[in-house]
């Protein structure tokens, strides 16, 4: 067990967990960066992977885009790992005030935390572009596929995912930045910080102790109190299991 962390959070009362791609690793979902991660996918499909998880993509070629997203971005058989269980509980006990991620496969929900926000989205929420009815994920997956069509009015659906070139969400980003402020402890992990705007918001962390756990390397490394370069489901499992 890593005996630092375990102090830092045994003696923290307003965690904040910022995390991404890697965090879901672990369940079986490939994240962007790494050898065996998405990006590398894209030598299957005629485009980019940063391509075809764009905006201007969705809207030009929606059935390959939708041939890519249910092929590389939706797994509907994953469950939450070590790091998605243990933040559950850090939360539960009272410790970790907000998880905020940049993934969309909704797996901190699942695993049963409350207050989860999603940079990114959610492939699990869904809308017509044109009457804007809702679908789940299980509705889409009734039209894998094809490009799914709303059952109501005929138009194309997209998921609530914040696509390359498209915006954030104000109030997540604003709720975000409240909590960030507010952190006492600030847990950084599977991500490897170079998608922004997301990246940019821990720059409003300004509280005691910043802890990274992420496999690779990253830019913040030096400027963090405990760097942990191991899995992170199975670092913040021992750790939150002892406390
Ligand atoms: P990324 O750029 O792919 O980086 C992932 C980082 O996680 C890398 O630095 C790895 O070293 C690290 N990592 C991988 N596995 C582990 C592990 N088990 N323990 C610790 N570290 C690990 O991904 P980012 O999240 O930084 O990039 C942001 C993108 C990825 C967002 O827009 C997401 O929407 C998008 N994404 C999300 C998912 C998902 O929802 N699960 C999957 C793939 C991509």
């Amino acid at each position: 067990m890593n005996k630092e962390l375990f102090e830092i959070l045994k003696h923290s009362n307003n965690i904040v967990f910022f995390g991404g791609a890697g965090v879901s690793t672990e369940s079986g979902i490939p994240d962007f960066r790494s050898n065996d991660g998405i990006y590398q996918a894209h030598k299957k499909y005629p485009y980019p992977a940063e391509v075809m998880v764009s905006s201007d993509f969705f809207y030009e070629h929606p059935d390959s885009f939708y041939e890519f997203y249910f092929d590389k971005m939706v797994y509907p058989q994953a469950v939450p790992n070590g790091a998605h269980l243990a933040l559950a509980k850090l939360e539960k006990m009272g410790k970790l005030k907000a998880v905020i991620t940049q993934n969309i496969d909704g797996l901190h929900q699942m695993a049963g935390n409350q207050e989860v926000l999603e940079l990114h989205g959610s492939i699990h929420r869904n809308y017509c572009k044109s009457c804007h009815a809702f679908y789940d994920l299980n509705d889409m997956l009734k039209q894998k596929g094809k490009v799914p069509k709303c059952l109501k009015c005929g138009a194309t659906i997209k998921p609530d995912v914040v696509l390359f070139g498209e915006a954030l969400n104000d109030e997540t980003i604003k709720k975000s930045i409240d909590y960030l402020q507010h952190a006492d402890t600030l847990i950084v992990g599977g991500t490897s910080l170079v998608v922004y705007p997301a990246a940019g918001l821990l720059q409003y962390f300004h509280g005691n102790k910043l802890v990274l756990i992420n496999r690779d390397c990253t830019d913040m490394d030096d400027s963090a109190n405990l760097v942990i370069h191991e899995k992170i489901g199975e670092v913040l499992k021992e750790v939150v299991d002892a406390l």
